[in-house]
């Protein structure tokens, strides 16, 4: 790139930082005294496209009647991911367009005096959704929610139809990229998506479909900002809240909010009333902070906020709750506070995939995924490499699990204008949805970026700076995996996290080459960029069941060899206190596009697809628990030791050691 074009290239980078357009609304769908909500979970109707004509529904205007007039239907579920719901190859690879439809009844008492809303969890990638016949809203991001008004579109006291187009396709310009091609096959030419992410392009309606209602002047936005003082003895809850509706318009009807907090045994703590802005300040006595899992005896701990919206006439408008973690977040140059207190991130990196039904919300697996990170003792996650759902991140509210909360930019590479408003985009989105998630402790704005290119350095300052202005209150990082020489990023991180494969892509088989490596390129980011450092992906693909003394690549033996060099490792650096977390690379095995490296998928899971423990889980327990120990005086589970011999005087070896 010359000169001229340079400067070109950083001109229209500066326009577009204004340009991202700013999400509005989208509290998660609660009912009160003043809100009703429906779900449209369940089995739809659903057609794919042709993959050579993929706007042809469009054209041919499918959305006007039920699918099933234009097409032979199947059942779908929803939410789930549609790929490999049924037996057929075309499907699970399908490229391009589906459609969606099912009916469902609106009651006549929804007609007065209210607004109805139609929100979608998320979809992905794109999204076209029509009521009745009619567009009620497009959204293009996977992994996001999305909603609109639909009290006009709607038919009370009788029956409605929902109609969704959905778009898998990725090209350069979506976030995450991928590229479309033709090519030949046997029988003449086939639509072939590719991506060099590692995970399956699983896409539908993901997250559920709900219907709710609001009073005609309502609470749009909620952001609750908390602090501690006095030995955290004190908290203070700061809330803002964003009203929408034509009473907020008429000058001589000011409206203000009556706030209240409540403990988890339900008693009130604290009150206030809002000032004329609808913001205020709550201050609670003896506060139960919100700390992190084996951090504290008591992690998680979550109060509920009530607002209740009146008219100056005293008239209750409306009531939202949400809960509220009180906590601290503060970072230097070396070290990372929860509460004033130093935080060691014991975590992994994760996928949002199950067998069946893909990246499809799942209450059970949800729970059972939250019951293993309690019983492994780890206390973050990284949503690698997109939000999770809603639902995800308020069980990590309630279990005290720390959640770096990664947008959907994966190998982000070509930079480009387009690129950079989607990705930004897409953080604002994320910001918006999870800024109150006291769970959430950094911003992770990509992974694996390829940030040796030309113009990595003025993108991604752009990416970094945007991010800044929406949250000032969480640090940011990336997760990089170009070396700290050739990297022209990780100075605009708060954090630096990095990613190395040692004794797998590079030098397999060498578990001797693993811990003075991650010790070198540890302490080269640090020197670099003066920053915490932490090791946001290690690992060693691993078939479940398969055994080889010596230990020899993908047995149970290899991993359990490769985690406990690392640990070896990161031991040292811990001694040198900029080192600040290790997140082992998957917590369990996915599904990823199918190549030769991979067997099923990606294996690398500590846990297995079904989420059962690997032997390397039974170790990485045992560290988790013992760095607990260490470091917050956590105790024990009963049965994290099996019992062997009694121990000798002289040879003494139990939990103590460790
Ligand atoms: C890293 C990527 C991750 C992959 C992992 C692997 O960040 O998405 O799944 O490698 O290859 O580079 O297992």
């Amino acid at each position: 790139m010359g000169l001229r074009s340079f400067a070109r290239f950083l001109k229209s980078l500066i326009i577009l930082n204004k340009d991202v357009s700013t999400s509005r609304g989208m509290l998660y769908p609660r009912d009160s005294e003043t809100r009703e909500v429906r779900s449209l979970d369940g089995m739809w109707n659903f057609v794919p496209s042709d993959e050579t004509n993929p706007t042809q529904g469009i054209r041919d205007q499918w959305y006007k009647d039920d699918l099933n007039k234009v097409r032979e239907v199947i059942g779908m579920p929803v939410p789930a991911s549609y790929n490999d719901i049924t037996t057929e190859q075309s499907l699970r690879d399908h490229v391009g367009t589906v459609w969606y439809d099912r009916k469902f009844f609106v009651p006549r008492s929804w007609a007065k005096d209210q607004r109805v809303w139609l929100r979608f969890g998320s979809v992905h990638y794109e999204a076209f959704v029509w009521v009745n016949g009619e567009l009620a809203v497009k959204h293009e991001m996977g992994h996001l929610p999305f909603e609109a008004e639909v009290t006009h579109l709607l038919k009370y006291g009788s029956e409605n139809r929902i109609t969704v187009m959905c778009d898998n396709a990725l090209i350069q310009t979506t976030v995450p990229q991928g590229k479309i091609s033709e090519v030949a096959n046997d029988n003449g030419v086939s639509i072939v998506q590719s991506y060099s992410f590692d995970f399956f392009n699983y896409a539908g309606i993901h997250r559920s479909v709900h219907l709710y209602t609001t009073p005609k002047t309502f609470i749009e936005e909620v952001e609750i900002n908390t602090d501690l003082a006095n030995d955290n003895s004190l908290g203070y809850v700061y809330y803002t809240i964003s009203v929408n509706g034509s009473a907020a318009n008429e000058a001589d009807n000011a409206l203000y909010a009556r706030v209240q907090l409540y403990n988890r045994e339900g008693e009130q703590v604290a009150n206030a009333t809002s000032d004329a802005k609808l913001s205020g300040m709550l201050q609670v006595e003896k506060v139960k902070p919100w700390w992190p899992y084996l951090m504290h005896p008591d992690p998680g701990y979550l109060y509920e906020l009530e607002i209740e919206l009146h008219a100056a006439n005293e008239e209750l408008l409306d009531v939202y709750r949400l809960n509220v973690g009180i906590r601290t977040l503060s970072w230097t140059n070396t070290t990372f506070n929860i509460n004033g207190k130093p935080v060691y991130f014991r975590g992994f990196g994760r996928h949002e995939d199950a067998d069946v039904r893909g990246k499809g919300l799942d209450y059970a697996l949800l729970t059972r995924d939250f019951n293993l990170l309690r019983w492994i003792g780890a206390n973050a996650y990284r949503t690698s490499h997109y939000p999770y759902s809603e639902e995800s991140m308020q069980f990590a509210d309630r279990h005290g699990i720390m959640i770096i909360d990664e947008c959907p930019s994966v190998d982000t590479e070509n930079y480009n204008q387009a690129l950079l408003g989607k990705h930004k985009s897409s953080l604002e989105q994320l910001i918006h949805r999870d800024r109150n998630h006291p769970s959430v402790v950094m911003w992770s704005i990509a992974n694996e970026p390829r940030t040796q290119q030309m113009n990595a350095d003025t993108y991604f300052q752009f990416v970094a700076t945007f991010t800044r202005s929406l949250d000032s209150t969480r640090p940011i990082t990336a997760a990089i995996a170009v070396p700290s020489s050739e990297d022209k990023a990780a100075r605009y991180l708060d954090i630096v996290s990095f990613n190395r494969y040692n004794a797998w892509y590079s030098n397999p088989g060498r578990l001797d080459m693993i811990t003075k490596r991650v010790i070198d390129e540890a302490t080269a980011w640090h020197k670099k960029c003066n920053k915490p450092v932490i090791m946001s992906e290690y690992g060693a693909d691993t078939l479940e069941g398969l055994h080889l003394q010596p230990s020899y690549v993908w047995s149970e033996e290899y991993q359990t060899d490769l985690f406990s060099r690392h640990f070896k490792a990161f031991d040292a650096l811990r001694r040198q206190k900029w080192f600040i977390g290790e997140f082992v690379w998957n917590f369990a095995d996915f599904k990823t596009a199918q190549t030769y490296t991979r067997v099923a998928g990606n294996k690398k899971g500590v846990f297995t697809r079904a989420r059962q423990p690997k032997a390397v889980a039974h170790l990485l327990r045992k560290r988790y628990f013992a760095l607990g120990r260490e470091m917050d005086q956590c105790s024990f589970p009963d049965d994290l030791f099996t019992y062997i011999a009694e121990p000798s005087e002289s040879g003494k070896h139990d939990s103590t050691d460790l």
